[in-house]
């Protein structure tokens, strides 16, 4: 039985920082590997190194999508990671990376599941659901959800269809960074948001249970933004921002979802160029520990 599998995880590189303003986040896997990762994981975790090009030249740059070309380059990648990941019986974790790469993930548990049985708990500091009109900045991790939702243009289109979510499948968790057109697009889609003060008026299990028994038995795309922690306790990252959640209530709330049971999960925009001494590398550590 010594070629038995016992690996669960499967780490995806996903190199892309252009889908925001901030430069930094495309090395989170290569430092986080060196730094430990594996040996944390143990052999629960296969690593899947990126492979290819790590840019494209936008040859005519679009405004209202930055980075267009790189983005759409590393999502399509990481699309056929993910889903390679998923069909071979593992749990895939894309780690980023900027929030773009939502778009991607969530196009491969979709295209294997179908949309009816697919849920997405996204917690986030932002609700990441501006589509390319309403986007004040054309940076393209303000948009994975609209994307999903298939509101966004056939430049941003990934996988085998063009809605991969429904809005009443989608809870947004921990937003406190939310524009006023987002809102409206989160009302009309029927999204479940549960602000960060929400979180802190209802307490975070309860809204959990709700959320969670909504679900029933739909499989579940978990997607996680160190922005949702608050900026004081978790600094490296491009929008540092106050008014979060403790890093022990996100703690508590990725570890109801991932005992309930993920289908695939994000870790995305952790900036290792603004965690000098690794304080916050060893925050994120404490998270991955949560995957068994
Ligand atoms: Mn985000």
């Amino acid at each position: 039985m010594n070629n038995k599998i016992t690996s669960k995880y499967l780490i995806c590189e996903a190199p892309v920082c252009v889908g925001s303003p901030t430069n930094g986040t495309q090395n989170a896997y290569s430092l986080l590997k060196q730094n430990g990762l594996p040996q944390l994981l143990g052999e629960k975790a296969l690593f899947c190194d990126f492979e290819g090009e790590r840019e494209a030249f936008d040859a005519k740059p679009n405004k209202k999508l930055k980075g267009l070309s790189t983005v759409m380059l590393i999502n399509n990648q990481n699309y056929r990671n993910m889903l390679g990941g998923i069909l071979n019986g593992l749990v895939p974790v894309c780690l980023g990376g900027d929030h773009s790469l939502a778009m991607s993930s969530i196009a491969a548990l979709s295209d294997t599941v179908g949309p009816n049985d697919l849920a997405v708990i996204y917690v986030d500091g932002h609700t990441d659901i501006n589509t390319a009109e309403s986007s004040l900045t054309g940076y393209i991790h303000g948009m994975p959800l609209a994307q999903a939702l298939g509101l966004c243009p056939k430049e941003l289109d990934i996988g085998e269809n063009k809605i991969h979510l429904y809005g009443e499948n989608l809870y947004i968790v921990g937003a406190r960074s939310i524009d006023p057109e987002e809102y409206a697009i989160c009302e009309k889609q029927g999204v479940h948001l549960y602000t960060a003060d929400d979180v802190k008026v209802q307490g975070a299990d309860k809204i959990l249970d709700e959320i969670l028994s909504d679900i029933g038995e739909k499989k579940i795309h978990l997607s996680f933004d160190v922005d949702s922690i608050d900026g004081a306790e978790f600094p490296s990252t491009g929008y540092v921002m106050p008014n979060g959640l403790s890093f022990d209530c996100v703690y508590g709330i990725l570890k109801k979802i991932i005992e309930r049971g993920i289908s695939s999960l994000d870790v995305v925009e952790y900036n290792p160029l603004l965690d000098s001494d690794g304080t916050d590398r060893e925050k994120l550590f404490k998270i991955f520990g949560l995957l068994k």
